[in-house]
């Protein structure tokens, strides 16, 4: 059967260019597969075919316009008639039959829990139930009466009904007019019951042991570098706080990479890095030679103060350090997992990622920012666990409240499972024999600032202040001394609490789930150090302070060695070490552990490119645009396309990438569950499970997550993938810049695209959008390669070396790319070969005019502003008599870089014939002065000043961006065509090669005002 093959709906599009036809008569062609390419000034998308089939005619070519409805091409369907049926059931499926099945379904599900519920739920000796005090109960044995009936529901029907029951009370209370706010908290005791707990099987002897030896090496590593030098030294209260929190995971939970298993990502908290350096000490992955150069690094073996894969690459594998950073690429981590997952790119293996924080460190807007995004993307791949040590570096962090109950709340209320870790088996005991409900008050009542000063203190004082307030709580502990009620411990620092937590956490399904592990801050550092408010830059420890801790933790040091502050390594036949070594085993290797067996990606050929190297001829078209065709056809290379990872913060229709949607799809781990609303249109908004494009919405730092995660694929999932995060260029690495210098430190590869970028060309939009320096932050990131390519070929050059180096020879380095959205002819790529070379280290010679060969001058001009100087150029000639070789200048921020390199070089070899830098290869024998403009700072340009001789004069665009016209704005931060010829002009005169009278008729002609402030001032 023919079938025609019509222009679908376009949206808003008439009369829209066929730039590309891609199929032939005879040509067999699938659904979905694309006919051809149409492009709009705003962006180019393609047209697939609707059926399956082989073309029969082709009805257009190249050049033609076409709307809605026009015949695009017939093919011969090849749909089999046995899919019909099928499909016509499908598409006769009532459409709320299958949430009616589903509902039934959840129902079976519900009973069959409640079912098994029935079993496990042992009947609980009534006299353990908790009495409720009067204080605020108006009528307790009303109370009582609900309280029961709830217990025999629990009991008899399992925790989903009495859930369900307690749902439709609040429910039904709201309908009667009830507007009071439930709280979100459960009380100030474990979630965990202690029957519940399911029991480490490790053994708690050897364990504690070599926590003991883990926590005096971390301690002695720092205590010796401030020895040596009071310059290093670094922290020991952080992780005495967590010793048992990471030892607990590296015993049983956390499975290292090998051959059979990914592994599980581990993201340590910045400032427990000694900690994690002592027990590689232990199992032998580094010397007794390295924990001395600890905050040594400039030799070779070093230790980082904290984890940077940079610095050593074998080993960390996250940057955590700056505060908030380590949270939200976690959880961006997790779910560009389940991405990879969904994607089949990756195996599911159950890994986990795992993410530790401080509670100090939840104060930093990135590290729960996102925490909505993990319950609505269902990361039960993701764990964190926050070390709840109450206090940050200056003193509580909520002194007068309760961080625990405080980010519980928050947690709760995004959707997370919450398991409270507050209170250590110590407590067990009391809390069973308290009936009255007395100590949970009392542990409800008190506030952390008071918790803190408790550990700060004795046993007696604990008594007096917490017990003391109620005289039946006094009763409660009258049988134990103050050394007992001082061994009351907490949740954070008993092994049995937090291995029950990480099991239960590993369990759960559906939601990621937060740890909240109350510990002390400095544990066991004792009056030098132990949960007081200067514990944090604790770095010393005199010989006292280190005898107490030697002996609180019995490290088997004598008195002689613990003041030569000896480190001890148990032999390796030893019980600690054997134990310590089989537990990592059992867990697949050691972690942290940094290792990439990506393979690398085929570079793509030329022919991706050719056209973009050909003139566009009277076409015009913006960079941003350029950049959407280059990618689209990426997208038809087999061994680049499925790696690619086009990351949009809601900005697709501002670049024309609408049409991706349909083409690659918006990743949605739960598919489309509506139909869209502009499902008719091409470009329709199509969300898919398998979908490829990351459309964050409007989080730059969510974004930025996504593209360090997807950027270090090679290593983490050992799947080398190319994320494309499209940006407006201002909020990029202001926005961001952190998260840019971390990603550097994780040696992500990948592409930053500065959209719309300049301060002149993105017209309307005035002083938030107009980006005049972010080649400048780019510039400060060593191994960050930034270009501001004008013309299509130049982007085209530098996108494929891109790939080439990051993707096919691995090189550990990104791209920062501006693009514009300005419309303009592109030119074809000169046929010289030294442009190619000049495009990629920042400069080539666009044109050369020897018209009068008396006066010359040296135009260097940086993406739009390039065509400011071309037109200059022109003008100088025919209105002056001036010459001029005008550079394309790609980067001013490479040539730097390339001249730094040389020139130090040619320093520090001061007996050899110098070399010369590239700036000078090109201009040294050139004559004239050189005007250098950008549509950014003035340093921009600036930077390549001191690697010429010759006289040197930058403009740009300095100042707040405002918003007008781009000729009125470049006429206001004087790099319009007009002020570069007045400029130029001027420059000439003053090298005394024209008399300055041509300049200043050159500033009366063009109306420059020369009293105008300069528009820093404006
Ligand atoms: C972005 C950032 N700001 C400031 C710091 C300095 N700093 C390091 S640790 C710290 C306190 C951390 O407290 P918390 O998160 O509670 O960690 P703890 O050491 O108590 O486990 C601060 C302010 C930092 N590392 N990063
Ligand atoms: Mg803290």
């Amino acid at each position: 059967m023919t079938k025609d093959l019509l222009v679908p709906d376009i949206g808003d599009f008439e009369k829209v260019e066929i730039v590309e036809v891609l199929v032939k008569v005879g040509d067999k062609i699938k659904k979905n597969e694309s006919l051809v390419t149409l492009e709009s000034d705003k962006s180019s998308v393609e047209v697939p075919s609707t059926e399956d089939g082989i073309i029969e005619s082709v009805n257009i070519k190249v050049g033609d316009k076409v709307s809605k409805g026009h015949l695009l091409a017939t093919l011969e369907s090849l749909r089999s008639t046995e899919e019909r049926p099928k499909k016509i059931l499908e598409e006769k499926l009532p459409p709320d039959t299958e949430k009616i099945i589903e509902e039934a379904e959840n129902t079976l599900v519900l009973k069959k829990e409640a079912d098994e519920q029935k079993t496990i739920i042992k009947k609980e000796d009534s006299d353990q139930k908790i009495e409720i005090v009067k204080n605020g109960d108006i009528d307790p044995i009303e109370t009582t009466e609900w309280l029961e009936s709830l217990s025999a529901v629990l009991e008899k029907d399992g925790k989903h009904r009495a859930q369900f029951l307690i749902k439709q009370l609040i429910e039904h209370s709201y309908r009667e007019g009830s507007d009071l706010v439930l709280s979100r908290n459960t009380p100030y005791i474990n979630t965990i019951s202690p029957e519940k707990e399911v029991k480490s099987p490790g053994d708690q002897n050897l364990e504690r042991k070599i926590r003991s030896l883990i926590r005096w090496n971390a301690a002695a590593m720092v205590v010796r570098a401030n020895k040596k030098n009071s310059e290093l030294g670094g922290h020991i209260g952080t992780f005495a706080s967590a010793a048992t929190l990471y030892d607990v995971g590296m015993n049983h939970f956390w499975r290292a990479k090998n051959n059979k298993f990914g592994g599980d990502l581990i993201y340590f908290q910045g400032h427990s890095a000694p900690g994690i350096y002592a027990r590689a000490f232990l199992e032998g992955r580094i010397t007794l030679k390295q924990l001395d150069g600890f905050r040594q690094e400039v030799n070779p073996g070093g230790l980082s103060s904290y984890p940077h894969p940079w610095l050593m690459p074998k080993f960390w594998q996250f940057p955590t350090v700056s505060m908030g950073l380590g949270p939200i690429m976690s959880i961006y981590q997790a779910r560009f997992t389940k991405y990879l997952i969904n994607r089949e790119l990756l195996k599911d293996e159950g890994r986990k990622i795992w993410c530790f924080l401080g509670d100090g460190e939840t104060d930093e807007p990135e590290s729960l920012g996102a925490i909505g995004l993990a319950a609505r993307e269902k990361l039960d791949n993701l764990i964190f666990v926050v070390n709840c040590n109450l206090q940050r570096l200056d003193g509580p962090v909520r002194g007068n409240g309760k961080i625990i109950q405080e980010l519980e709340g928050i947690f709760r209320g995004a959707g997370w499972n919450v398991i409270k870790v507050i209170w250590g088996s110590y407590w067990d005991p009391l809390l069973t024999k308290d009936k009255t409900g007395l100590l949970i008050k009392r542990m409800n009542e008190a506030v952390d600032g008071e918790y803190q000063a408790f550990k700060a203190k004795d046993g007696a004082f604990v008594r007096e202040n917490f017990f003391g307030k109620y005289p039946r709580l006094l009763d409660l502990v009258s049988q134990m001394d103050d050394k007992d009620i001082w061994k009351l411990n907490r949740g954070g620092h008993d092994p049995h609490k937090v291995y029950a937590a990480y099991h239960s956490a590993m369990q759960n399904t559906g939601t990621p789930t937060v740890i909240l592990a109350k510990t002390i801050k400095g544990y066991g550092m004792g009056k030098s150090g132990e949960s007081i408010n200067t514990t944090h830059q604790q770095k010393k420890l005199d010989e006292e302070q280190l005898l107490y801790y030697r002996d609180r933790f019995d490290v088997p040091l004598t008195d002689e060695q613990v003041k030569n502050i000896e480190y001890y390594k148990p032999p390796e036949n030893s019980p600690e070490i054997k134990y310590l070594k089989q537990c990592r085993l059992k867990l697949g290797g050691n972690l942290p552990e940094r290792s990439s067996f990506a393979k690398p990606i085929k570079t793509p050929t030329e022919d991706i490119f050719k056209t973009m190297k050909e003139s566009t001829g009277k076409k015009e078209m913006s960079t941003t645009m350029v950049l959407v065709r280059m990618l689209t056809n990426l997208l038809r290379d087999k061994n680049v396309a499925p790696r690619l990872v086009p990351i949009i913060p809601d900005e697709a229709r501002t670049f024309g990438m609408e049409g991706f949607f349909q083409k690659i799809g918006i990743y949605a781990h739960e598919g489309q569950k509506y139909e869209p609303v502009d499902s008719e249109q091409l470009s329709s908004y199509r969300e898919d499970v398998k979908g490829q494009v990351l459309e964050e919405g409007l989080t730059e730092a969510g974004a930025m997550s996504s593209w360090i995660a997807a950027g270090t694929s090679y290593s983490n999932h050992d799947i080398s993938m190319i994320p494309i995060y499209l940006f407006y260029s201002m909020f990029g690495f202001q926005r961001i810049g952190d998260f840019a210098w971390a990603a550097g430190d994780n040696q992500t590869r990948g592409f930053l695209i500065g959209a719309t970028a300049g301060r002149t060309t993105l017209a309307g939009e005035g002083l938030q959008h107009g980006d005049g320096h972010s080649h400048i932050l780019s510039s400060v990131i060593p191994n960050c390669k930034s270009y501001d390519p004008t013309f299509a070929y130049e982007l085209a050059t530098i996108f494929r070396e891109g790939l080439r180096r990051m993707c096919n020879k691995q090189e550990n380095i990104f791209y920062y790319i501006t693009t514009m959205n300005e419309n303009y002819s592109h030119p074809e790529m000169p046929k010289d070969k030294s442009v190619e070379e000049g495009i990629l280290k920042g400069m080539y010679l666009f044109k050369d005019h020897n018209k009068y060969k008396k006066t010359k001058i040296q135009l260097l001009g940086s993406g739009t502003i390039l065509r400011e100087m071309i037109a200059a150029a022109q003008i100088l000639q025919n209105e002056y008599k001036i010459d001029s070789s005008v550079w394309s200048v790609t980067s001013f921020n490479e040539l730097r870089k390339e001249a730094l390199e040389t020139e130090r070089y040619n320093l520090l070899n001061p007996d050899k014939k110098p070399i010369k830098t590239y700036i000078e290869k090109c201009l040294s024998s050139t004559e004239g002065p050189v005007v250098a403009a950008s549509d950014y700072i003035r340093l921009n340009s600036d930077q390549i000043r001191p690697f010429t001789t010759k006289g040197f004069y930058s403009f740009g665009t300095d100042g707040y961006g405002r918003s007008d016209t781009r000729k009125n704005l470049r006429k206001f931060f004087e790099v319009d065509k007009e002020h570069i010829v007045a400029y130029s002009l001027s420059v000439l005169a003053k090298e005394q090669l024209i008399p300055s009278k041509y300049a200043k008729e050159a500033i009366k002609k063009y109306n420059i005002n020369p009293e105008k402030p300069i528009p820093t001032k404006l």
